[in-house]
């Protein structure tokens, strides 16, 4: 089956770990497949983003690093707010360490990430161990990680090698691999797993750092992406709940396109 081409409720099926199962439920019930990134770094701006594009996301993805006042109770703040509009949230940490380190890294510390994100992002680069390292901390099988096998960064040093190593890393780990993060339609015989796309924006192609931003219609239609991270797009704009609603619509006809 070709995932490009199935309904996210026909891929349910095809999904081995539950937040799969909840993201793609998510995803049809709401009608959308826009996941924002609040990468805003004072706490209360981040809640107020969350509450206005709460009702047009699937997720909400976070930098947790990046907040200058954390604290223990914002991110259950985060968490209230998520269960009210359904979307979930997604830590983008990028684990790349040895499996003992990232363990930690996933539980320990001020940010505690394993008592809040229910997904998070992890680079493959150290391999196998940093998956049996947050597999082994995900007792009750409700976790789930997005594994990075592409970037939307110009000049980025992965390789096809790389991507398709990545793949097979995945494949092995279908229990606990959500999706994979990438910018090109891979793994179309997996419709349980869920492609992440980042670089999304209407009317820019770049910023000044080495983002490279794609259109809503071209991520969904000719890249592959089934959830389309949308981060300045919508954080900078002065109606963030109208933009968020925007991509929504324009980012859901583009779905539609494609399974058509
Ligand atoms: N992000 C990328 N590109 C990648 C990966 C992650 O942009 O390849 I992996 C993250 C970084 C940022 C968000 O949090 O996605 C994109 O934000 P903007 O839409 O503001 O560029």
């Amino acid at each position: 089956e070709d995932r490009l081409k199935l309904s996210y409720i026909d891929r349910l099926q095809y999904a081995k770990n539950n937040v799969a199962k909840d993201l793609l439920s998510i995803m049809a019930k709401k009608q959308t497949n826009l996941c924002v990134a609040a990468d805003l770094t004072i706490a209360a701006d981040v809640l107020n983003l969350a509450e206005q594009v709460g009702p047009y996301i699937c997720c909400l993805k976070t930098h947790i690093d990046i907040i200058e006042d954390f604290h223990p109770n914002f991110v259950r703040r985060l968490q209230e707010i998520a269960e009210m509009y359904e979307f979930i949230l997604m830590e983008d940490r990028k684990f790349a360490d040895i499996g003992k380190t990232v363990q930690m890294q996933y539980s320990k510390g001020v940010f505690n990430i394993s008592s809040w994100a229910t997904l998070v992002t992890v680079h493959s680069i150290f391999g196998k161990g940093v998956l049996d390292a947050i597999s082994e901390v995900d007792l009750d099988r409700r976790r789930g990680v997005f594994l990075l096998a592409e970037a939307s960064a110009s000049g980025t040093l992965i390789d096809e090698k790389y991507t398709g190593e990545t793949l097979k890393i995945a494949s092995e780990y279908d229990d606990l691999i959500v999706g994979i993060v990438c910018q090109s339609p891979l793994f179309r015989d997996k419709p349980g797993f869920l492609q992440l796309t980042p670089g999304v924006q209407v009317g820019e192609t770049e910023d000044n750092l080495g983002q490279q931003y794609n259109s809503p219609e071209k991520v969904i239609v000719e890249k592959g992406g089934d959830i389309a991270v949308v981060g300045r797009g919508i954080t900078q704009s002065q109606d963030m709940r109208n933009e968020a609603k925007k991509y929504k619509d324009l980012l859901w006809a583009a779905y539609l396109k494609r399974i058509s």
